[in-house]
């Protein structure tokens, strides 16, 4: 195993952490509530606003104003909301398809989110790259991939980039447990490895790839394990606790930005959803799925902030009516917005000039 500083022992501090034990129990006696008032509201209200915003998403697309593809990220939400308290503005992130939640979190302002969905001009991506392509580079956010598994090597390119340019940011790489099965994957973390890149790499593992259960999908079913033959500092965590999340991310940041390198995080998470609109999700029990709900990230970060007197529950309600609103304005400002323009179709698209086999 890796002899670096991330290890079990020294990330006692960590919370939910399960390492390499062979019997996975996630060790809820060490969590570290240490947190400020402000870092609990935040995540409750960031929390939120993905909750309410794919609530609505998903009645929107059964009304058929948001048509396409479309995965919501209901159940994930502490991972992106422990993410983004531990890493700077300016450290560029990448995740797959089911990215309305990370990019809200990121700061992508809900009517532009609310507008990709409706394909309109406003949007994040100007309407044309829908639920599976937010982006916004001012907010480094590089997507929104629809291709399994396709942003991994591109995570480790963007590293390659901040480490070229000596930027001191560090890239947060998200990935599935099923695109963890790329061989990609592999070729990406020993370059990354080699060449100590400073990139995270966040595998969301949901159990599930569409209707695949990670058990019927190999034989290796931890897959923090896939970063130690490369001898990459590898940590199974707890993803329904923002604590959690926001510890182990914090801790491999500051070890990406010393130059140590890359670091792989396997956050157990759930989706109570199906995997996009039209899954039934009859490959799994609802027992299974009540179970998970009983975690729930939104409601422990509520039941933490007023057992600590950090707000009162009429406060809560009060900031769950703002975002109700913040919504519902999003909304309105989608439906309102005009489609792109014809044109729009021949921009932003990649194009190199005098292409060899290009015939005229
Ligand atoms: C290269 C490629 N192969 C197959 C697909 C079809 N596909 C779409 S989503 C998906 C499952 C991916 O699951 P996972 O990575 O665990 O992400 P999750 O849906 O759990 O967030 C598959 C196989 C695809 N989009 N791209």
């Amino acid at each position: 195993m890796a002899t670096t500083k991330l290890t079990k022992e020294t990330i006692s501090d960590a919370v939910g952490l399960v390492a390499f034990e062979s019997e996975r129990k996630v060790l809820k006696e060490t969590i570290d509530s240490n947190f400020s008032k402000e870092i609990y509201l935040g995540w409750y209200e960031v929390m939120l606003r993905i909750r309410r915003f794919e609530e609505r998403a998903g009645q929107l697309y059964g009304m058929q104003k948001i048509r396409g593809f479309c995965h919501l990220y209901i159940g994930q939400e502490a991972v992106a909301a422990g993410t983004i308290s531990a890493l700077q503005a300016e450290d560029p992130i990448i995740t797959a398809y089911r990215d309305h939640g990370m990019a809200l979190a990121r700061g992508i302002p809900a009517n532009e989110c609310m507008a990709e969905l409706f394909g309109k001009s406003t949007g994040c991506t100007k309407g044309k790259g829908g639920s599976m392509h937010f982006f916004s580079k001012e907010k480094k956010f590089f997507g929104g991939h629809g291709i399994v598994g396709n942003q991994i090597p591109l995570g480790a390119g963007m590293a390659f980039s901040e480490q070229y340019r000596k930027s001191g940011q560090v890239v947060a790489c998200f990935f599935g447990e099923g695109a963890a099965r790329q061989g990609a994957l592999h070729e990406t973390f020993n370059m990354a490895m080699l060449w100590k890149l400073p990139v995270i790499f966040i595998c969301e593992n949901n159990g599930y790839a569409m209707g695949t259960s990670v058990k019927r999908s190999s034989n290796v079913i931890d897959i923090s394990k896939l970063g130690l033959a490369y001898d990459m500092p590898s940590l199974q965590i707890d993803g329904m606790r923002c604590e959690a999340v926001h510890n182990t991310i914090a801790k491999a940041a500051e070890s990406a930005r010393k130059g140590e390198g890359p670091t792989l995080l396997e956050v157990k998470t759930y989706r109570y959803k199906g995997h996009s609109m039209s899954d039934p999700a009859k490959y799994r029990t609802k027992e299974e799925v009540e179970e998970y709900k009983l975690k729930d990230p939104i409601e422990t970060i509520g039941s933490t902030i007023l057992k600590n007197e950090f707000a009162s529950s009429s406060e809560l309600d009060n900031l769950n009516e703002k975002i109700i609103k913040e919504i519902d304005d999003a909304v309105k400002f989608a439906e309102d917005s005009p489609y792109p323009d014809p044109s729009e179709i021949y921009t932003d698209n990649y194009k190199q000039e005098n292409y060899p086999f290009l015939i005229d």
